[in-house]
C-alpha cells in the first residue's frame, strides 16, 4: 500500500526451531458486549461484575484483546444514548485495564474518549469515522466497511462488485488516518454489515487479497446469521445462534488461513486452538508489524 509505514513479511515457516512446538498465531479479540440485546449474547453480561469476570475468563483462555461495547450493532438495532453507553462501558474498560490489551467497540467520540482515559488503546469503529480520535490519542483503530446503518443494512444490501467496493472504501480510509497520524490501523471488511450471505463469501473468499495491500486484517464472523443460513437445520430453517460453533470456526480459520491477523470471535478457548494450530500449519502465515506495538502475531 502506498505511503503506509506498515510491511508485510512472510514468516516461514509458523514454528520456532528447537524441540518445542513454539507456534506464532494470529491474535484472537475477545467479544464482550455490556448489551442487553446483543445478537448472541444480550443481556448476559449487563451487570457489571459479571461482565468484568467473563473479561478475565477470556483473557485466561487466551484472549489478545477484549473488546468492549455497550451498543448492539445487530441488524435493526437502534442507537443507545450517550449517558447509557458511557454508564455500560466505562467501568467494565477501568476494571479490566491492565489484565489485557483493550479495545472499545463505538462509533461515539465521547464514549471512545472516555473508554481511552481509562485504558482502551484501540478503538473498534464500525462506523469507519473516529479515525480523527485515534490520530489525536495516538491509539488503533479498525477501519470497519459498513453499508448503510445497522437499522437498515440488512434491507436490501447491494454492489457492483463487493470485493473491489469494500477493498478501496476501506484502504481509502485506511490512507486518511495513517496521513493523519493513526499509529495503527486495522482494516476489516465488516462481515454481516450491508451483505448478503454471498456478499460474505466474496469477501472471505478474496480476503488474502486485502491482506496482500500490507496493513493488518481483522475478520468477524462468530455466530454471525449467516452462517445459520448457508448451514441450515435439516428441517431446512436457520441454525440458531447456539448452533453456530462450527461455522465460526470454519471461517475463522479460513480467514487466519487467508493471512488475517486477528479475528474477532464470542468463543475464545476454541478460536485459541484453531489458532495455535492455524500458526504451527501454515508455513505461508503473514505477519504484519505494527508500529508501536509490535508485532500482530502472538509467540508462544
Ligand atoms: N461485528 C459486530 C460488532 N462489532 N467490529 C468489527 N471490527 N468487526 C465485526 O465484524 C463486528 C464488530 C457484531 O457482533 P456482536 O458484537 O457480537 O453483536 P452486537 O453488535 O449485536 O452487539
Amino acid at each position: 500500500m502506498t505511503g503506509s509505514t506498515v510491511r508485510a513479511e512472510h514468516v516461514e515457516p509458523g514454528l520456532s526451531s528447537g524441540p518445542t512446538l513454539r507456534p506464532v498465531r494470529p491474535l484472537v479479540m475477545g467479544v464482550l458486549n455490556v448489551t442487553p440485546d446483543s445478537f448472541s449474547d444480550g443481556g448476559r453480561y449487563v451487570d457489571r461484575q459479571e461482565a468484568v469476570e467473563r473479561g478475565l475468563a477470556m483473557v485466561a483462555e487466551g484472549a489478545d484483546i477484549i473488546d468492549v461495547g455497550g451498543e448492539s450493532s445487530r441488524p435493526g438495532a437502534r442507537p443507545v444514548p450517550l449517558g447509557e453507553e458511557l454508564r455500560r462501558v466505562v467501568p467494565v474498560v477501568e476494571a479490566l485495564a491492565g489484565q489485557a490489551r483493550l479495545s472499545v467497540d463505538t462509533v461515539k467520540r465521547r464514549v471512545a474518549e472516555a473508554a481511552m482515559e481509562v485504558g482502551a488503546t484501540l478503538i473498534n469503529d464500525i462506523s469507519g469515522s473516529l479515525w480523527p480520535v485515534a490520530a489525536a490519542a495516538g491509539v488503533g483503530w479498525v477501519a470497519m466497511h459498513m453499508q448503510g446503518t445497522p437499522a437498515t443494512m440488512q434491507d436490501d444490501p447491494r454492489y457492483g462488485d463487493v470485493v473491489a467496493e469494500v477493498h478501496a472504501t476501506l484502504l481509502g480510509r485506511a490512507r486518511t488516518a495513517l496521513t493523519a497520524g493513526v499509529p495503527e490501523v486495522w482494516l476489516d471488511p465488516g462481515i454481516g454489515f450491508g451483505k448478503t450471505p454471498q456478499h460474505n463469501l466474496s469477501l472471505l473468499r478474496h480476503l488474502g487479497e486485502l491482506v496482500d495491500e500490507g496493513l493488518p486484517v481483522m475478520v468477524g464472523t462468530s455466530r454471525k446469521g449467516f452462517l445459520g443460513r448457508l448451514v441450515p437445520r435439516p428441517d431446512g430453517s436457520p441454525a440458531p445462534v447456539t448452533e453456530r460453533l462450527p461455522g465460526s470456526l470454519a471461517t475463522a480459520v479460513w480467514a487466519m488461513g487467508s493471512g488475517a491477523s486477528m479475528v474477532r470471535v464470542h468463543d475464545v478457548a476454541a478460536t485459541v486452538q484453531a489458532a495455535l494450530l492455524v500458526g504451527a500449519t501454515c508455513g505461508s502465515i503473514r505477519r504484519h508489524g505494527v508500529p508501536g506495538t509490535g508485532t500482530v502475531l502472538r509467540q508462544w
